[in-house]
């Protein structure tokens, strides 16, 4: 079934330093997917924690929680028609050896902790961290102008 969908991406430190932001944004908004909210930011080890809380244990936690705090990443919005699949597969697997040529990581990442971006895995969770990361206000509603011509018409 198709929904709107709104989800969390981060782009990471790693592909921040490496001047990636605007090869992944270009993969999100040619796909068809509309920029709800972006911006670049040093997240806080409280904000991080805060995230990252479902994985709070595990043997990755505390690096995980270095490597995202340790220069800036870019936080976006973003919304389309069952958009938190989609992110996912244009941001390809969480192991590197099965991240498909042609995904994110599967072109720009060979490491499990530095693999450039994130995004959202349900809709609950895309709003948990969408709350956590943006202010009500710095997510924008508004039309496309190609919103017609991606999409079908409500049949
Ligand atoms: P994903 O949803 O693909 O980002 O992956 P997970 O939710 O399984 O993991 C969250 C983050 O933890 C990953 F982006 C990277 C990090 N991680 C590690 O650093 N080491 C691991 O062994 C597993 C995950």
């Amino acid at each position: 079934m198709t929904e709107i969908q709104r989800t969390l991406v981060i782009i990471k430190p790693d592909a921040v330093q490496r001047g990636l932001v605007g090869e992944v944004v270009h993969r999100f908004e040619r796909k068809g997917l509309k920029l709800i909210g972006l911006k670049l930011f040093k997240l806080s080890d409280e904000r991080a924690k805060e995230l990252y809380q479902p994985h709070q244990g595990k043997f990755f936690y505390d690096y995980l929680i270095e490597f995202m705090t340790s220069s800036p990443i870019v936080a976006i919005c973003l919304e389309g028609a069952n958009a938190i699949d989609i992110v996912r597969i244009i941001n390809g697997a969480t192991k590197p050896e099965e991240a498909q040529p042609g995904s994110i990581r599967g072109d720009f990442s060979i490491d499990i902790t530095h693999n450039v971006v994130h995004a959202s895995d349900s809709v609950e969770n895309a709003e948990r961290e969408l709350a956590i990361l943006f202010e009500p206000n710095e997510l924008n509603e508004y039309q496309r102008i190609d919103d017609e011509i991606l999409y079908s018409p409500e049949l």
